[in-house]
């Protein structure tokens, strides 16, 4: 898999990309992370990356020339190694990304990230470069950099090779749709806290079975809106009742 990030703050995605998995799959080469910068694509003699507003008013647009050559000169590259290009701008206006659209990406080869600043791109950049524009969700951001990072890393978590062979990316909470059990580690005590005497045991169906309540019982309370499309068993709506009960009793409310 190969990313090519476009910025105008290239060191912003220096220490990120040497961390963890994903810094050894770059190491090994399973992932590779081009960082371009924008700048480097200007031709004026104060490489200028943005401008004033046409119509006027707050802020400032990233101009188009630098972008698209910028993105010119990645397609040319990425063309010539025999991968397919595909061009994704991060702006809030975009896609929200779920974990089916990180599949969905996977799926590809290549992807081209731009990282908009200020107020936008000029518009002319996703007539004529982009093919798909993301957002990361519903909150304000600086700039698409953070954006890029997270498409880089949960994309990346899906290319074989780059988790341990013991883990599936697939057998993960968003692809269950449910939310993670509690986890312990050693020590079984701590400022008096009890790791369940259940996870000691060693009766497996048992731990399977305080396991799986305990995921249902946190979805229900954090967030009920993944249990709409979540696939429960009849043993997953019997504990969803019993959760619901226990609630019940304990609130004084049904
Ligand atoms: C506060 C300014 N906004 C209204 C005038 C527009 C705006 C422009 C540019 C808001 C944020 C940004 C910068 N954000 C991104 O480039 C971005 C982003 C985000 O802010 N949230 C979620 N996903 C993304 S992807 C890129």
């Amino acid at each position: 898999m190969r990313f090519d990030i476009l910025t105008i703050f290239p060191s912003f995605f220096e220490s990120p990309l040497k961390c963890g998995v994903l810094g050894k799959a770059i190491e090994r080469g399973i992932v590779r992370v081009g960082v371009h910068d924008i700048r480097g694509y200007t031709s004026d003699r104060h490489r200028t990356t943005d401008d004033y507003p046409y119509g006027g008013g707050e802020g400032m647009v990233m101009k188009v020339e630098p972008i698209f050559r910028a993105v010119e000169k990645v397609k040319e590259e990425v063309t010539r190694e025999g991968l397919r290009p595909w061009v994704i701008l991060l702006t809030p206006q975009g896609q929200p990304l779920r974990q089916e659209k990180v599949i969905e990406l996977a799926n590809r080869d290549h992807l081209a990230l731009i990282c908009g600043r200020y107020e936008g791109v000029d518009e002319r950049v996703r007539e004529l470069v982009v093919d798909e524009e993301i957002s990361i969700g519903d909150y304000i951001l600086s700039g698409g950099e953070a954006a890029a990072l997270v498409v880089v890393d949960a994309v990346s978590r899906l290319v074989r090779g780059v988790l341990g062979c013991g883990r599936s990316p697939l057998e993960e909470s968003f692809s269950t749709g449910l939310l993670e059990y509690p986890h312990y580690t050693r020590p079984r005590v701590f400022m008096g806290l009890e790791v369940p005497e259940v996870l000691l045991s060693g009766n497996h169906g048992e731990i399977a079975r305080w396991r799986r309540y305990q995921a249902l019982k946190r979805t229900y309370e954090r967030r009920p809106d993944l249990l709409e499309k979540a696939s429960l068993s009849e043993e997953d709506l019997r504990m969803l009742e019993e959760i619901k009960k226990d609630r019940e009793d304990k609130d004084g409310h049904p």
